[in-house]
């Protein structure tokens, strides 16, 4: 019995492993909307990982990015973009904005505190 369990539990794992791994998560992008004052702004919400995963900001136009955090785990609290080193708390709730440097075009990732949600910043 004992190792009747143990081998579903394996295919159970193998199976989801292979599904977090291969299978194409909705990948969703997100344009910066112009704001007064030739500024760019977005807002990306923090639940159960980051929302819009992909957020496209134009390059050379300031930029803040606006984190509304409502997931109360602590693993999200914190949102991490190393390219730049920034480490920000983002309180349950509340808008929090972080100036974003749109001079140099390519692709940042970011992620939470352990490196386990990812999201991604676009400038072009
Ligand atoms: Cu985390």
């Amino acid at each position: 019995m004992g190792k009747v369990i143990t081998v579903i539990v394996a295919i159970v794992l193998i199976g989801f492993i292979l599904w977090w791994f291969f299978d194409k998560h909705e990948q969703v992008e997100v344009k910066a909307k112009k704001t007064g004052g030739n500024e760019q702004e977005v807002k990306i919400t923090v639940d159960g990982g980051y929302s819009p995963e992909t957020v496209v900001l134009q390059k050379g136009v300031p930029a803040t990015l606006v984190f509304e955090r409502k997931d109360p785990s602590s693993c999200l609290e914190r949102v991490v973009f190393s390219d730049f080193g920034i480490n920000e708390l983002l309180p349950q709730n509340e808008e929090k904005k972080i100036k974003f440097d749109t001079s140099k075009a390519g692709e940042f990732g970011y992620a939470c505190g352990m490196n386990m949600f990812h999201g991604k910043v676009v400038v072009k």
